[in-house]
C-alpha cells in the first residue's frame, strides 16, 4: 500500500480505505481546514475482498476523472462536493479538492439488475431491502423498475448490512430519506442511460450523500467501476454471473489454476502477471473513453 504513506507537504493524511486516501489540506497555522479534504485515488485494485499487492497503472486517474466527468452530467439533478481538481503535482490527476460535509451514515444503492447481495437477499425471502420482486428471476435478471436498496455503513473490513428503507425514514426522517432514495435512483437512471448507449449496462450504484446546511450534496465519487457493476451488454446473458467490465481478467486469472490460489483458502492473492496487469489497465481506458467520448 505505498501511497497510505504518501506525504503530501501543506496536507495531514486523515484516512485510507481499500484503494483510496484521505488528507485534510493544511492552514496557515498548520491546522488541518474544517471545511475541505483531499480525496485520492491510488492504483491499488480489489479483488474478492482482498486488496492485491499489484497496482494497475493509472487507475486512480481513470476513476478520479471519470467520477469528475458523471459529476457533471449530473449537476442538474444534484449539486456535488468537488471543489477543483488543481492539487499538487504527487497527486494530480487522481486527487480532487471537495468540500466537507456533514455525511449521511447510509450507503445509498440503487440497482436497475438483480445480482450479488441483492440476489442473495432476494433468493432467501423474495425480496430486496423489503421491496418484494417477481417469483423466479435469476441472477442478471432486468428489475421491473429500479430499487432503492440501502445499507448501513460498516466500518472497514467489515460489510455493509442491508437495511429498509424505514430504517433510513427512522435515521434521517421521512423527508430527508425520500430525497436521498429519489436522488438515488434518479443517478442511476441517468447513468444507465448514457451508459447504455454505449454498450455498457449499469447494473447497480452505491452513492454517498452530505448535507450543507439542509441542502443534500453528492459527495464521494461517483458511478465508477468501484462504486458500480458495469457489465458488457453484448455479453449479457441472466442465469449466472455477468462479467465485470473492469476486473474479469483479474478474476479470471486467480480463479484459474495459473494462479495457485484459491478463494477458500483465505489467503492473501498472488501478484498478478504483466499481461493481466495490462489488459486490466485497458479495460478502465476503454470504459473511460466508451463512456465520456473521450480519449484518456
Ligand atoms: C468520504 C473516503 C477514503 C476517499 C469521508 N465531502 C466529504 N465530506 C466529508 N467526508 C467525506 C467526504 Cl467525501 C468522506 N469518505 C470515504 C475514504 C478516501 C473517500 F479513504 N470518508
Amino acid at each position: 500500500m505505498p501511497d497510505a504513506t504518501l506525504v503530501l507537504p501543506g496536507y495531514a493524511h486523515v484516512y485510507s480505505g481499500k484503494v483510496r486516501d484521505l488528507y485534510a489540506p493544511l492552514d496557515a497555522g498548520g491546522e488541518p481546514r474544517p471545511d475541505r479534504l483531499l480525496l485520492v485515488a491510488s492504483d491499488r485494485i480489489s479483488a474478492y475482498d482482498f486488496v492485491l499487492d499489484t497496482p494497475i497503472p493509472d487507475k486512480g486517474e481513470v476513476l478520479t476523472r471519470l467520477s469528475l466527468w458523471w459529476f457533471a452530467q449530473l449537476e442538474d439533478l444534484v449539486p456535488n462536493h468537488v471543489v477543483t481538481a488543481d492539487v499538487p503535482d504527487a497527486v494530480r490527476g487522481r486527487a480532487v479538492l471537495v468540500e466537507r460535509l456533514d455525511m449521511l451514515p447510509v450507503e445509498c444503492v440503487a440497482r436497475a439488475y438483480l445480482t450479488g447481495g441483492g440476489l442473495g437477499e432476494y433468493t432467501a425471502t423474495g425480496a430486496v431491502s423489503g421491496i418484494p420482486l417477481p417469483a423466479g428471476l435469476v441472477d442478471g435478471d432486468l428489475l421491473p423498475e429500479p430499487i432503492f436498496t440501502p445499507s448501513t455503513k460498516a466500518p472497514m473490513g467489515e460489510h455493509d448490512e442491508p437495511i429498509h428503507y424505514s430504517v433510513v425514514e427512522g435515521q434521517l426522517g421521512g423527508a430527508l430519506a425520500a430525497r436521498v432514495r429519489d436522488l438515488t435512483v434518479a443517478i442511476l437512471e441517468r447513468g444507465y442511460e448514457i451508459a447504455a448507449a454505449r454498450g455498457i449496462l449499469l447494473a447497480d450504484t452505491k452513492v454517498e450523500f452530505g448535507l450543507r446546511g439542509d441542502e443534500v450534496v453528492l459527495a464521494d465519487e461517483v458511478l465508477t467501476p468501484d462504486s458500480s457493476r458495469f457489465w458488457p451488454a453484448d455479453q449479457w446473458e441472466p442465469g449466472h454471473p455477468q462479467p465485470s467490465f473492469d476486473k474479469q481478467y483479474v478474476r479470471d486469472w486467480l480463479t484459474s489454476s495459473a494462479s495457485g490460489w484459491s478463494k477458500a483458502s483465505g489467503e492473501t492473492p498472488p501478484s498478478l502477471p504483466d499481461d493481466v496487469v495490462g489488459q486490466t489497465r485497458a479495460k478502465y481506458v476503454e470504459a473511460y473513453e466508451r463512456l465520456t467520448g473521450e480519449t484518456f
